[in-house]
């Protein structure tokens, strides 16, 4: 076994149900299950958690979401075979179907979006819409599929019908590697120790594209205190002023029980931000809205950094502390040092 490096944090001898033989060793350990062969990780064997990988993308994203597949293939999901399943505004075509089919042993589903759940609401002004987009110089401001993908993975993808039966998602996207080898079940370990949800990287958002969303949610939480969790870690996004610190956990990479999204309080969040419009006449994203979901409904001990494994989404990256003698990580570890982050800081710095 080499060094484990977050012995110390990390579970020793993880026991999955009905996989005694597979024991977790940290991400510098070895594998230590003897075979997949008719184990709950076989390809079609029913696994310990109910859970996927599981993205929204296009058709074009064809060669860059086959790059984030190969590596999560490599990297993790070659020995614990976890169905993916992809989702798109528009038909998939058999060509990215057989694009991703031909990278995984696992079980593969593509499905299209329900009605309702991609575009505008009945209550938003369009033409609004459209003049807020027309100012807004920043990144993706004048995007408007942009603002449809950030309000159905705020508000609707856990309720997609290939997810209905899920109890967790790992998120992934196009683009996206995975630096180093995952030696164990991160599903698994989300579930045994009651993490609601799993993040990695915390920067802070870009102002602009939430002007109001702090204001509306300090509202929601006036009018709404029954929700809000006693001990929850709002001082993460909230600075001692009530003003917003724009802390957030990068969604794009994200482990969450997805009955934290499906609870009443949840709903009832994204409902109140939904009919403010901030979507449409801002550029409201979702990783601001599960974050502070999460500060608001949740408790620390609820949410976990995932500061093991190594990523990197464009523009910034995590490079885990000792991954130099991992052995297994590719990053440069004087590089992508996103746990030095001001918003990493503020997370380990709460209690
Ligand atoms: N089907 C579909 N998927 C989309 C659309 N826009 C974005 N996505 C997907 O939604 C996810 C997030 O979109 P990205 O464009 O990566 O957004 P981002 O990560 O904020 O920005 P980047 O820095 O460009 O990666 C990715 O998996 C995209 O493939 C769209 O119009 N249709
Ligand atoms: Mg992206």
């Amino acid at each position: 076994m080499g060094t484990v490096l977050y012995a110390s944090r990390e579970p020793r001898g993880l026991v999955n149900p009905g996989a005694s033989d597979d024991s977790y060793e940290g991400w510098t350990g070895k594998f230590s299950r003897n075979s997949t062969k008719d184990s709950i990780y076989a390809p079609n064997g029913q696994k310990p958690v109910r859970a996927a990988l599981v993205a929204l993308v296009r058709n074009e994203d064809l060669y860059d979401m086959r790059k984030s597949v190969r590596e999560l293939e490599d990297r993790w999901n070659h020995k614990y075979n976890y169905p993916y399943i992809f989702l798109n505004d528009k038909p998939f075509t058999e060509k990215f179907k057989q694009g991703i089919r031909d990278l995984t042993k696992a079980k593969v589903e593509f499905g299209t979006l329900e009605e309702g759940t991609w575009g505008y609401p009945a209550w938003i002004d369009q033409q609004r819409a459209k003049e807020e987009r027309e100012k807004a110089d920043y990144i993706k401001g004048g995007s408007e599929s942009y603002r449809f993908m950030c309000r159905f993975q705020s508000g609707f993808i856990h309720k997609h019908p290939l997810l209905r039966d899920l109890e967790f998602y790992w998120r992934i996207e196009p683009e996206v590697h995975y630096y180093c080898d995952i030696n164990y079940d991160p599903f698994v370990y989300m579930k045994k120790h009651g993490f609601k949800y799993g993040w990695n990287i915390a920067p802070d958002e870009y102002e602009p594209t939430v002007r109001t969303l702090w204001k509306t949610t300090v509202d929601f939480m006036k009018e709404n205190p029954q929700y809000v969790a006693d001990k929850n870690i709002l001082d993460w996004v909230r600075n001692k002023d009530n003003t917003y610190t724009k802390c957030h956990f990068w969604s794009n990479f994200e482990i969450v029980d997805l009955s934290f999204y499906r609870s009443e309080a949840y709903q009832a969040y994204f409902d109140y931000l939904d009919r403010a419009g901030g979507f449409f006449y801002e550029r409201w994203g979702d990783a601001p809205i599960h974050s502070i979901a999460v500060a608001m409904f949740l408790q620390k001990s609820q949410v976990h950094y995932f500061e093991d494994i190594g990523y990197y989404h464009p523009a910034m990256s995590h490079c885990p502390k000792g991954s130099k003698e991992g052995g297994s990580c590719v990053c440069d570890p004087g590089e992508g040092w996103a746990n030095d982050f001001t918003c990493a800081k503020r997370w380990r710095a709460i209690s």
